[in-house]
């Protein structure tokens, strides 16, 4: 395939968005669905090209057993129920156990209020349309079960404790849902700076199911056309060594149309979060 050109139009429309206060990583997305390559759409926004040396950063890596299909997570063993290259994604069934959903549920509970997102824009913290859930937040060791997880993940992927955001948990009801969007932080914003000074970029993720809903909720990964069914006890984790859309990483989840989605998820950073 030939390598596009960007015209001046493209550059204008651009300026356009920029100025009107959307992301990069958004205005990225909406060139690739206009048409546009990956490496225009990416010199159009002052991004470096693929393949350059973009500052990629050490990630939490999986090591599963000879036959692939299991890891040791300390206490136990994971089994692994899908695995992906590009980006680095792995499903794995019996991470948590019932008694454990149960336990991280209940007393998330009574501390749940209307979901936030970090605005990188800011710095600082906004209700997002795009996320319609409710959640919380544990601090890092706040309960046994928190405490027995939190070793368990370190284990799994063989990543310091330290380097971890306290869990998050989340509530989906009827219709609720998480647009797609990306984990990191998007480097071109302006309040990035003051984000990443409590412990570096994320580098990886890691969506634990508590409660399955009936029907609905499933966490998608379209660049990579897959699709991960919520089944208690079970998680998908995905790396990301460059916060860029090239990391493929883009996920959403999916309208909860019948019952209740609970999940935990653990943001993994390059330092010690703090
Ligand atoms: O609940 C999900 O499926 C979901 C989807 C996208 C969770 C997150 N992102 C997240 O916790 O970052
Ligand atoms: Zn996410």
């Amino acid at each position: 395939m030939p390598a596009q050109l960007i015209t001046r139009e493209m550059q204008d429309w651009v300026a356009q968005q920029l100025a009107a206060g959307r992301t990069r990583d958004e205005i990225f997305q909406a060139l690739l669905e206009a048409g546009w390559q990956a490496a225009a759409a990416g010199q159009a926004l002052g991004l470096p090209p693929a393949g350059a040396p973009a500052p990629a950063l050490a990630v939490p890596r999986v090591k599963a057993d000879a036959s692939g299909t299991m890891v040791d997570a300390g206490d136990k063993w994971v089994e692994v129920r899908e695995h992906r290259d590009a980006p680095d994604l792995w499903v794995f069934s019996n991470l948590l156990s019932a008694a454990e959903c149960e336990a991280l549920i209940e007393t998330a509970g009574p501390r749940l209020e209307r979901s936030l997102t970090v605005d990188t824009r800011t710095g600082g913290e906004e209700l997002n349309h795009d996320r319609t859930s409710h959640g919380m937040f544990y601090t890092r060791g706040e309960t046994e079960v928190v405490r027995r997880v939190e070793a368990r993940i370190a284990r799994l992927l063989n990543w310091p404790q330290q380097n971890g955001e306290g869990l998050q948990v989340l509530r989906y009801r009827r219709g609720a849902q998480y647009k797609p969007h990306y984990d990191y932080f998007d480097p071109g914003e302006p309040g990035t700076a003051a984000i990443l000074r409590r412990g570096g970029q994320r580098v990886a993720s890691l969506i634990m199911y508590l409660q399955e809903p009936d029907e609905g909720g499933a966490t998608v990964f379209p660049d990579i056309g897959l699709k991960v069914r919520p089944q208690r006890g079970s998680a998908v984790f995905f790396s990301y060594a460059v916060a860029h859309p090239t990391s493929l990483t883009l996920h959403g989840g999916e309208p909860v149309t019948v019952g209740e989605k609970w999940i935990a998820t653990k943001w993994l950073r390059e330092r010690e979060f703090i």
